[in-house]
C-alpha cells in the first residue's frame, strides 16, 4: 500500500496519483507531529507514499508545500481539475492534515464525527489543543534545548501551562462514560492530535509526574493500544533508519 523512499533533494514526481505524506528521518523530536496524520492513514487504510525530507530549509521546493518549512505536510490530488488534469492540493500543520484526511477519506465520520453535533465536539477539542497544549508544548520543547541566552523562568511557565492543560483533559475524561476526549465512545482526530503531548514519556521529560492525572494516563494507554496507533508509532520511529523505510 505504501511506498517509502530515501531522501532525494529534489521534489518527488507527482505521477503516482497517491497522497504524499512529508516527514523527516526519525529522531526523538521529529515524530510527535508527523505521527498524527499517519495514525489516520493507518486507521482508514489510505493509499499513500512517504517522502522523507532531508532538510526542510534547504529543499526550497518544499516551501511551496509548507510555507512554515515544517513537517508534517501532505500533497494530494484534489477533486479539482485544471486543463483536464487533477490539481495537487497542499496541506500543512498536523491538525489541518487530520481535518483534511477525515473530510476526504472518512466518509462515515468515524474519526471526524457524524453530523454537526459530533463534528462540533471534535472541532472544539482539536482547536483547543492546537491553540493550547500543541503551541505550549512546542515552545516548551524548543526552550528545553541548550541555548546561549538566559531564558529566566520561561520553562517553568510552560510546564505550569502544560499541567493546567492536563487538568482540563483529566476533568473531561472524568465525566461519566467519557472514554475518549471529544466523543464518549470512540477515538477521533482530537485524541490523535493530543496523544503525543499527553503521555507518560513526554510528561517525564518535563519532570511532570503523570500519575497526578490518572484518567489521562489510562486514556493515553488506551489510545496507544489501538492497533493502528501502534502501527503508526512503529513506522514513524523507523523512517529513514531501516532499509524498509528508505
Ligand atoms: N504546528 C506544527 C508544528 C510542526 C513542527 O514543529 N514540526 C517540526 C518537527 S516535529 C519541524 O518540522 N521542525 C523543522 C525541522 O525539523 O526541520 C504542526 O502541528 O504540524
Amino acid at each position: 500500500m505504501a511506498s517509502e523512499q530515501p531522501e532525494p533533494a529534489t521534489r518527488p514526481s507527482a505521477s503516482s496519483g497517491e497522497l504524499t505524506l512529508y516527514v523527516k528521518k526519525a529522531s526523538p523530536t521529529s515524530t510527535a507531529n508527523s505521527i498524527k496524520p499517519l495514525i489516520l492513514i493507518e486507521a482508514l487504510s489510505i493509499p499513500h507514499r512517504i517522502h522523507i525530507i532531508g532538510s526542510t530549509k534547504n529543499e526550497t521546493w518544499f516551501h511551496d508545500v509548507n510555507p512554515y518549512k515544517m513537517v508534517p505536510a501532505m500533497e494530494d490530488f484534489a477533486l479539482r481539475y485544471k486543463n483536464d488534469t487533477k490539481e495537487l492540493l497542499n496541506v500543512f500543520d498536523s491538525s489541518a492534515c487530520l481535518q483534511y484526511l477525515v473530510d476526504r477519506y472518512d466518509r462515515d465520520g468515524i474519526y471526524g464525527g457524524k453530523g454537526l453535533w459530533e463534528k462540533t465536539l471534535v472541532t472544539n477539542w482539536l482547536m483547543a489543543y492546537t491553540a493550547g497544549l500543541g503551541a505550549t508544548g512546542k515552545w516548551w520543547l524548543m526552550l528545553k534545548m541548550p541555548r546561549p541566552q538566559a531564558i529566566g523562568d520561561a520553562l517553568e511557565v510552560f510546564v505550569a501551562s502544560i499541567r493546567s492543560e492536563y487538568t482540563v483533559l483529566e476533568k473531561r475524561l472524568s465525566e461519566p462514560g467519557q472514554t475518549f476526549v471529544a466523543l464518549p465512545d470512540r477515538p477521533t482526530i482530537a485524541d490523535f492530535a493530543i496523544l503525543p503531548l499527553a503521555n507518560a514519556d513526554v510528561a517525564a521529560t518535563a519532570d511532570i509526574n503523570f500519575d497526578e492525572w490518572p484518567k489521562l494516563q489510562d486514556w493515553s494507554k488506551r489510545v496507544y493500544a489501538l492497533p493502528y496507533v501502534s502501527q503508526a508509532k512503529a513506522r514513524i520511529e523507523s523512517f529513514g533508519l531501516t532499509p524498509e523505510s528508505g
